[in-house]
């Protein structure tokens, strides 16, 4: 076989489809592809084992295959070479590692490791970690398809390489020279490909009236940055914001941290809003049953629901909690936590995707999410599952340091906004400055310049 006649037999068992399919993140390809029915084809299979056994370029010891679809492959690639087959468990144990590798390996083992479709890496890592963790060199790393759009730059940059036998690009050149595909639909998607790897402006498709008014804000003062006022005095509090108001886009607050909160907060918060335009953001938190939030959001000494525009939310209790906030109120949005900053958090993947798939159902009080990214790769991964009518925005950035003893991590605000970030979130980084004015200039500048190439791509 050639990759070519390989390619013809994916699209005639349909494991690539044309025409318009929804993706997770709520955006529409112009193609799917699903590598999962090769495994009932005998033919289908030898082949991509021969040819991924080609891509091998040392010696291994043994063979295994990310789960599910790769498992079959890499079972081929074990009968020819005599090399013998591994497992990594798909669930996890839920005592110990014990038992997380079937089949029988050496430690200082060298292994060739098969996955059938690359988008983010994450699943070649995962295994490939596991592997490792039990003693496993892993030696090769072969893919069938790469669709990452990046040569899988995810896993470079955890020290991993790996040979793709075809890239999304080869596999659309060969369906269009051998009219598999026509030129309209080639394009469609060769545009939707190129479009993919840079995130965009969001603006157009936002339906959320806080939303829409925070954009107003951000394009009227040039600014895409978020202050995090976490001070404990009052006098602090308004100094420091008097002097950076007209750099900011969104005041974050935590009034429950203010020593000296009384009944004059509020009015002079509410005069400095309407001086210097900018939107107030009650970094809450809400994490409790609808009726509890319910009381939290409108009662209590503070009263948030009263002068805050938006509000933090964990969608850990449920969407309830999106009802007890915002039922019967209009003119209030929610940031739901979706990922977070601090090193060791408990969010899981699947977690994070559930809380976007909640978001996406109540676009009329959710304007975005906050999020997180260890690197580039990790934070444009995240970006683009936010779909593009809501916003995201990103604590955890300073300069200078990646951490703040406490767990913290942070990283450069140009990085954050250039990778997919709408918003940063600044705290420490400016009012820990001897001048959180010129401090509040800096970051609004890397921010805003990333910002603005961005939305002209
Ligand atoms: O994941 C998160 C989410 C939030 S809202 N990580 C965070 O740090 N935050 C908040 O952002 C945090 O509560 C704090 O108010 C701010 C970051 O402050 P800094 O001083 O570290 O910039």
């Amino acid at each position: 076989v050639n990759k070519k006649e390989f390619v013809l037999k994916l699209a005639e068992i349909g494991a690539v489809k044309f025409g318009e399919f929804t993706l997770k993140s709520g955006i529409v390809s112009p193609f799917y592809i699903n590598l999962r029915e090769v495994i009932s084809y005998p033919e289908l299979l030898e082949s991509a084992a021969e040819m991924m056994l080609d891509l091998t370029t040392s010696q291994f010891d043994i063979v295994s295959g990310v789960p599910y679809t790769a498992l079959p492959v890499a079972s081929i690639v074990s009968q020819k070479t005599g090399k013998g087959l591994i497992i990594k468990r798909k669930e996890e144990k839920a005592y110990g590692m014990k038992d997380s590798i079937l089949g029988s390996y050496n430690v200082g083992n060298k292994c060739f490791l098969l996955e059938d479709l690359i988008t983010s890496g994450e699943s070649i890592i995962e295994t490939a970690k596991a592997l490792e963790q039990n003693g496993i060199i892993i030696s090769d790393i072969a893919v069938m398809v790469d669709r990452s759009g990046n040569s899988g730059s995810a896993l470079k940059s955890e020290g991993y390489s790996f040979t793709a036998l075809l890239t999304l690009e080869e596999m659309m050149d060969i369906l269009k020279s051998e009219s598999r595909i026509s030129d309209e639909e080639y394009s469609k998607v060769m545009d939707f490909l190129n479009d993919q790897n840079k995130p965009k402006t969001r603006a157009p498709l936002v339906k959320n009236s806080i939303t829409e008014k925070l954009l107003d804000v951000v394009k009227s003062k040039k600014t895409n940055l978020t202050l995090s006022l976490d001070v404990t005095t009052q006098r602090e509090f308004f100094s420091i914001l008097k002097s950076t108001a007209n750099k900011i886009a969104l005041l974050k607050t935590h009034v429950d941290i203010l020593d000296d909160y009384d009944e004059s907060f509020v009015p002079k918060l509410l005069e400095l809003k309407q001086k210097y335009n900018f939107l107030i953001f009650e970094d809450r938190k809400f994490a409790d049953i609808g009726n509890t939030v319910r009381h939290q959001f409108r009662d209590g000494i503070y009263k948030i629901s009263s002068w805050a525009d938006i509000v933090t939310v964990h969608m850990l209790p449920g969407p309830g909690i999106l009802n007890g906030l915002f039922d019967g109120i209009e003119d209030k949005s929610a940031l739901l936590l979706a990922r977070m900053s601090s090193q060791g958090n408990l969010i899981s993947e699947q977690y994070t995707r559930q809380v976007i798939e909640l978001g996406k159902k109540n676009p009329h009080c959710v304007t975005g999410f906050i999020g997180h990214g260890n690197d580039e790769n990790d934070i444009k991964f995240f970006s683009r599952k936010i779909p593009d009518n809501f916003l995201f925005l990103m604590p955890g950035v300073k300069l200078g340091s990646t951490t703040d003893g406490l767990g913290q991590s942070y990283i450069t605000p140009d990085m954050a906004v250039k990778n997919g970030a709408d918003l940063i979130i600044v705290g420490r980084g400016i009012i820990a400055a001897d001048d959180p004015a010129k401090a509040a200039d800096t970051y609004r500048e890397l921010a805003w310049n990333e910002y603005e190439k961005r939305n002209s791509l």
